[in-house]
């Protein structure tokens, strides 16, 4: 019977020992154990992101709207071996809500009421071409499809999304290229078959 409960006394403190240990060990090191992750993590990313050493200067442009209107700003920043995307709204209330097509197209040129390369009628930034296809790459997804842009009810909009489907001297190359909104977001559809609602040229960071 004493043995029986020494051991009930012997189970019930273990647990409590357990517990106590453990928060006191989270006590005593917060600091140590969270904050190193985060604070070496941006500095060095950015640092990455403009040495030419880890896949070249950043890339930009401005999307406008077929008016002018400047509609977003969008960073391609190289690093790793794939590109990460950033897009960002500078004026609410030019966008409709909701999912927006975005890709890089194969041309670099952003006219309003252009004729697309392959001919017909005219319209917004259609002289920019389709989606653009790396050199050697066919079929779905295309190498500039990237992530939709998702616009809350106000117009704005935030985007950052990664892809490994074209380097930095290929969006350069030849005729450029242009990074393209438009006005609807269908999976399946060739991009010729939406609106284009904004559009911009990639080139150097200013
Ligand atoms: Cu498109």
């Amino acid at each position: 019977m004493i043995k029986l409960i020494s051991a009930v006394t012997l189970l019930v403190s273990l647990p409590v020992m357990a517990v106590s240990a453990c928060s006191s060990s989270k006590n005593s090191s917060p600091q140590t154990s969270t904050t190193p992750p985060v604070a070496s993590g941006s500095p060095s990313s950015s640092v990455a992101a403009t040495s030419p050493s880890a896949g070249g200067e950043p890339l930009a442009t401005e999307l406008k709207a077929p008016d002018g209107r400047q509609v977003a700003t969008a960073a391609f920043e190289f690093n790793g071996g794939y590109v990460t995307v950033t897009v960002k709204t500078v004026a609410a209330g030019i966008l409709a809500p909701g999912f927006h097509g975005l890709h890089v197209h194969a041309i670099g040129k952003c006219e309003p009421n252009s004729v697309a390369p392959t001919g017909g009628p005219p319209g917004n930034f259609l002289s920019a071409g389709g989606h653009y296809q790396a050199p050697g790459h066919t079929g779905m997804p295309e190498s500039g499809d990237l992530t939709s842009l998702e616009v809350r009810q106000d117009g704005s909009a935030y985007l950052v999304t990664t892809t490994d489907a074209f380097t930095r001297d290929q969006l350069l190359a030849g005729d450029k290229t242009a990074l393209m909104l438009h006005d609807a977001e269908h999976a399946d559809m060739p991009g010729m078959a939406m609106d284009r609602v904004a559009c911009g040229v990639i080139g150097a960071a200013s």
